[in-house]
């Protein structure tokens, strides 16, 4: 809890020995339970969401709530409070620097806890993520204790509540980032005109927006329930047979001493609702259903009925019989596949049309937004994209799972980015990362990869021995998908690629580097992804390459920061891949950005990081109308789709019409 500032001490020392010591393999904490809460004829769902309490410590005093037991009362008896939106980054809402505010910050609301609650069931508060460290009291008893942001966290509070009365919870968020947190930062005290104060700096490109980001809930369970299910699935070569393998944990004692066989039966359902298969599991609560003329599970575009997704429901039973859970959750039937060559989704060769995206809007921050993801996907499609990464962090598991329900395939990646200086915590906790997104994403079909992380800085010396620790773990979690890093070192210097299954590489030719020049884009690339395959003999993406354009700008000849330039430095780029493609090991483009996005204050960046193809209240730029323009090219080209209508603007007759 807010030990920055003891950290900063120790973060320093880190800096300076951690490249001599010699990283061990410590086993990670495991992830329990943690499924979407969902209703169902066993469970109930509350949403917290809504206007909550806030307070923000003394930037000096961080620990200053935790010393005066804050958590011990409502908040509005430690100080004045202001009202905060439940989800949403505290950064922008106000008017005063609350944006820039480093260290801890209070929240608490009032709930009530129907009596009905009170006999033969569990309740369990929710939070699908609080950025970066969480502490979270009810009725001023602590409750849980969270570190990453990003990730959804729960604990069990049915013997915490006053049920038929009024509860209260309390949480302390700490944003504060050094150098064992992931992402890494720092923490320093610099003088400022009215003495000394706290600044929070990182190298990432992104603003530490920090909060409450995702929804609160609390739900019920019976005593006995259903705590977890995985799901994989199976294809027959043809794409005609299918099969649907789970395995279900629960949690509670069986109904009496001598009742220990439970058992689950499980029902898939079509779209339509007709149940398509059903079968009874083994005494460990595994089995399989088989399922005749399957519709397979599709990406966007490959296929017209993208996303289809048949419902599971899974029944637990006592062994007489009696019905203790119910829970049901969508299954997408598909395979993956993929070689030092290719990438394949039920058999079929993908080339990844996507981009780079970060959570983030105006006002709400990193919040979770319906209105945003909804229109976000609608760009998606519109623009005849694929895929996407979820740079730099785990997205919110609502869009996981519309990105199911649209067939948008993602590329997952944990919240490391720009990591350096590894040390054994680190590691820890970069590992812990990977394992509570891979326990809380492994049944999303849209989940193609797993992207263990951004820009790390893979010459440093404990590099190579850091990512194959980091691989090791996230292939034993997870062999059902491929690993992949997003690299900007150059390739005669990187030590992590051989780790990975497919190589990812950022670079930014004519912007950061032959800043303006146009003619030095086509060569540069393809030269780099042909050596970063010939060094590991894998497929290659590209995962990001951009320019930063202020919308409405125009310079013709293309200058940089104008929309012109932006487009040109696209077109080059497109060259370069249509070369790479015919190598047959080139696997996809990915432009950065999907939209604006804040980030830190500095002279590089106009309000924020301007390299979107839409801005921040999502419009497209020029560039977008060419992009849609290739993607649907490539569409057609690969997947045998048919062009929008509207795709291109009619101009002239051409000479069509001269016959008729
Ligand atoms: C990168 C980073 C990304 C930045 C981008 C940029 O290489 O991965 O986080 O935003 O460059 O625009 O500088």
């Amino acid at each position: 809890m807010a030990i920055w500032l003891f950290s900063f001490v120790s973060g320093l020392f880190l800096l300076h020995f951690s490249i001599a010591l010699i990283l061990i393999n410590k086993e990670v904490p495991q992830s329990r339970g943690m499924l979407y809460p969902r209703e169902s004829e066993t469970r109930e769902v509350r949403s917290l969401d809504g206007i909550w309490n806030f307070v923000r410590s003394d930037q000096a005093n961080p620990t200053q709530g935790v010393r005066e037991e804050w958590y011990s009362k409502d908040l509005s008896k430690s100080g004045p409070t202001i009202p905060m939106p439940v989800p949403a980054s505290y950064n922008d809402i106000t008017t005063d620097n609350l944006r820039d505010h480093v260290g801890t910050v209070w929240y608490d609301r009032k709930f009530f806890a129907p009596r009905s609650w009170a006999v033969d069931q569990r309740v369990w508060l929710r939070f699908g993520s609080v950025h970066y460290e969480a502490y979270v009291w009810v009725n001023g008893q602590k409750v849980v204790k969270h570190e990453i942001g990003h990730l959804p966290f729960e604990a069990e509070v049915t013997h915490l509540l006053k049920y038929g009365a009024e509860n209260r919870v309390t949480v302390m968020c700490d944003n504060a980032l050094i150098q064992t947190t992931v992402p890494q930062g720092r923490i320093t005290e610099l003088p400022n005109d009215e003495g000394m104060t706290i600044v929070q700096s990182y190298t990432f490109d992104f603003f530490n927006y920090a909060g409450i980001h995702r929804s609160v809930h609390l739900y019920t369970t019976p005593k006995t329930f259903i705590e977890e299910v995985v799901v994989t699935t199976n294809l027959s070569k043809d794409n005609v047979g299918g099969e649907v393998l789970y395995s279900v944990k629960f949690n509670g004692s069986a109904i009496n001493e001598a009742d220990n066989a439970l058992y689950v039966r499980a029902q898939l359902y079509d779209r339509e609702g007709k149940l398509v298969a059903n079968g009874t599991s083994d005494a460990q609560l595994s089995g399989s259903l088989q399922v005749d003329n399957v519709n397979p599970w599709w990406p966007y575009l490959m296929h017209p009925e993208p996303g289809y997704l048949y419902q599971l429901e899974v029944k637990l039973h006592a062994s007489n019989d009696e019905l203790l859970d119910v829970y049901r959750l969508k299954v997408g039937l598909r395979t993956l596949s993929w070689s030092n060559a290719t990438f394949q989704i039920n058999g079929r060769p993908v080339y990844f049309r996507g981009f780079g995206r970060h959570e983030d809007a105006d006002v709400r921050g990193k919040g979770l937004d319906n209105a945003l993801m909804v229109r976000d996907f609608n760009l998606l499609k519109w623009i005849g994209a694929n895929a996407y990464r979820t740079s730099h962090y785990p997205y919110s598991e609502e869009s996981m799972q519309f990105a199911d329900e649209h067939g948008i395939m993602i590329v997952d990646e944990c919240p490391s980015v720009d990591a350096e200086n590894y040390n054994q915590e680190l590691l820890g906790k970069h590992k812990s990362s990977l394992e509570q997104l891979i326990h809380r994403d492994r049944n999303h079909p849209s989940v193609v990869m797993w992207s263990i992380a951004n820009e790390p800085r893979t010459r440093e010396m404990n590099a190579d021995s850091y990512f194959q620790l980091v691989a090791n773990l996230t292939r034993s979690l997870d062999k059902t998908r491929p690993i992949t890093a997003a690299i900007a070192t150059p390739w005669t210097d990187d030590k992590a690629g051989r780790f990975l299954d497919i190589i990812s590489f950022n670079r930014y030719n004519a912007w950061y580097s032959n800043t303006g020049r146009l003619d030095m884009v086509t060569k540069k690339v393809v030269e780099e992804a042909v050596a970063w395959n010939k060094k590991y003999n894998k497929p290659v993406i590209m995962a990001e390459y951009g320019a930063d354009t202020l919308e409405g700008l125009h310079l013709q000849p293309a200058y940089v920061w104008s929309e012109e330039f932006q487009t040109e430095v696209f077109a080059r780029h497109f060259k370069a891949f249509d070369i790479l493609r015919k190598k047959g090991w080139f696997i996809g483009e990915f432009v950065w950005n999907f939209a604006d996005f804040k980030t830190a204050q500095s002279y590089t960046r106009v309000g924020g990081n301007k390299k979107g193809v839409f801005t921040r209240a999502r419009q497209p730029k020029a560039s977008a109308h060419l992009l849609r323009k290739r993607y649907f090219a490539l569409a057609r080209e690969l997947d045998d789709s048919s062009f929008p209508e509207d795709l291109f603007t009619y101009i002239a007759d051409m000479g069509k019409t001269e016959n008729a």
